[in-house]
Order: structure tokens, then sequence, then C-alpha cells
């Protein structure tokens, strides 16, 4: 299941405490200062279902410095963590500040780590020359983040059950969606990468879908967030233009708004009908007035021709 909210709470590590120590038995004091605590740190990936794992662990922390040590040593910084989310997390505090993940590759700080105490070495002064005391070390910050994933892409596939969505991100990203020849093999959105765009595989969208039918009306809002529509349509189908006006019926129903979005039509199998037949079917849609490619994940030349199309 696609856990798409879940609550956390991020913990930087304590700083260490700072070292009482003295040289010798007589001798001025040598306690080092404690480490600094680890940040919690946030990333993006492309992986939709980085949330399910905060399920099963919601309180993360990083870890804490460790203690000074005589001899003037530090101790050692507490190692920072890093959580993964997807891209199109949003994070928002208590205080109702948010934050949104949309960049890969870029980490995000979420709570710092406590600074570490200091040694004893460190009140060392003419009046107090055998200073006893040291700083416990600070804690970390710490805050409650409620975590909601707004999917966002480049590139949304939409379609009736079995155009093809899913096969087509497999073939043309990194994604590993599930295929099947039978309508909700689907159950969940998929994200791929495509020379850095993101293309996302919109499932479920059937009619009545804006009207809470299948699975579509849980999706739909994410296609809100979509540059550009990619309608696919298999070429097998009897009445492509018709499976074209079901999907066009049920966005405007949801919202009007998601018309307006660019859109281009990808008439999918094209390996499994007969040349004339795409002929005919390619001119039926021709009265969306719509860019309209023909593909199939067999003929690797009308790919390239798409990813190009994408490219550009
Ligand atoms: N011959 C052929 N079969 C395809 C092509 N694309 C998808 N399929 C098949 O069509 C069925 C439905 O595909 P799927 O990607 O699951 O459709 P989705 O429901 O839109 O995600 C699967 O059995 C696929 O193997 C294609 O270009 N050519
Ligand atoms: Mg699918």
């Amino acid at each position: 299941m696609l856990i798409d909210e879940v609550d956390i709470i991020v913990k930087g590590g304590h700083g260490g405490p700072g070292c009482v120590s003295f040289i010798g038995k007589h001798g001025g004091p040598d306690g080092g200062d404690g480490g600094k605590g680890g940040d919690v740190l946030v990333e993006a990936t492309t992986d939709l279902y980085a949330l399910n794992r905060f399920l099963a662990k919601s309180t993360l922390s990083a870890d804490n410095g460790t203690a000074g040590k005589s001899n003037q040593r530090s101790g050692e910084n507490g190692k920072d963590l890093t959580l993964i989310m997807p891209i199109g997390t949003f994070l928002i505090e208590e205080s109702g500040a948010e934050i949104e993940l949309n960049e890969l590759n870029k980490k995000i700080l979420l709570a710092k780590g406590g600074l570490g105490g200091r040694g004893n070495a460190f009140f060392k002064s003419s009046r107090n020359t055998t200073p006893k005391r040291a700083q416990p070390g600070l804690s970390g910050e710490e805050k409650k983040l409620s975590l909601k994933l707004k999917l966002i892409a480049d590139f949304g596939l939409i379609g009736l059950p079995n155009a093809g969505k899913s096969s087509l991100l497999n073939e043309i990203t990194n994604a590993e969606a599930k295929v099947g020849s039978y309508p909700f093999t689907t159950l969940e959105p998929n994200l791929g990468m495509l020379n850095g765009k993101i293309l996302a595989d919109i499932p479920g969208l059937i009619e009545g879908a804006s009207e809470g039918r299948g699975l579509g009306h849980r999706f739909l809002k994410h296609i809100e967030k979509v540059n550009l529509l990619l309608h696919l349509i298999s070429a097998e189908s009897i009445d492509p233009l018709n499976d074209y006006q079901v999907i066009q019926k049920e966005l405007k129903a949801y919202n009007l708004k998601l018309l307006e979005k660019e859109e281009i039509i990808l008439l999918t199998k094209s390996d499994l009908v007969e040349a004339k037949d795409l002929e005919k079917k390619l001119k039926s849609l021709a009265k969306t007035k719509k860019k309209i490619i023909p593909v199939s994940i067999h003929n690797w030349e009308s790919l390239q021709f798409l990813i190009k199309f994408l490219n550009q």
C-alpha cells in the first residue's frame, strides 16, 4: 500500500559531555570537549513508497556526540541521519512551517544536533587553575513533522486501464511497475526518471472516476501538479475517440482546469494492428486536434521518437 500521510518525530543527536580530567595528581585541567550531536537531514527520491517505512519507525534520531577525553581530546561528532522521502513530500511542522521536497540530490536540514559540552580545560583561568566543572552538552533539536505526499511530475501518463501506461513507463524509464493484461494491475501510481524529468503512471481512471468509481479519484488530485499529460489510447480499441472522450469527461468533471493542461495522445500497442487500421484510428483521433504519436513497446524507433519529443 502507498503511504502518503504519516507523522514522525525527528531528533538531532545530543552533544557529548565535556570531560573533567587533570594532568597527573596535581597538574592542570586537561578535559576535552564533547563531540557535536549529529544532524537529521532529508533527501528526495523517486521511490514513491519511501514513506512506508516511517509507519514502523516514527521516531528518528541522529547519533549523539561522544564524551570529551583527557589530554584535551575532543569527543567524536555524532553521525548525521539522512531520511529518504519521495519527491513531492511536504513536511509540515507544528508551527505550520512547510518544507516541500521538490529537488533530487539536495539535502535539507531538519533538526540540528546539540553542541558538545566544554571540558574543564576550557574553564582554566588565572583565578581558577583547577576547575572541576565541565558542561553536559546540549540536546539536539526535536521536531514533530506531518508528512504529506503530493505527487509531482513533469509528465503524467493517463488513459483507460490496459492502455499500456505501466509498460511504457517501464520501457522508457528506470521504473519497474507491475504490468498485466487485465485492468487495475497497477493500484498505485509509479514514478520513473527520463533524462532528469519525472514521469508518473497515474492508474485507474475509468468512467465515473471523478465521482469516486474505480481508483482514479484518489489520483486525480495528483494530475493537477503535472506539466504535460500523455493520454494513452490502445490501438486495439474499437473506438479510440470514445476512449479519449471518456477520460476527458472525467478530467472535466473533476476540475475544468485539467482540460487546459497541455496534452498529447499516444496511440499505443501499434504493433498489434494492421497499418491500414492504424491509419484509420489516427484519422478518427485527429478530431481531438491534439498531437498524436503512435508507439509500441516492441518498436524501439517509436520509443526513440517519443523520448526525443519529451526531451524538447
Ligand atoms: N503488443 C503490445 N502489448 C502491449 C504494449 N504495451 C502494453 N502491452 C500489454 O498490454 C497489457 C496492459 O499493459 P499495462 O502496461 O499493464 O497497462 P496499464 O493498465 O495502462 O498500465 C499488458 O499485457 C502489456 O503487456 C505494446 O506496445 N504492444
Ligand atoms: Mg498499469
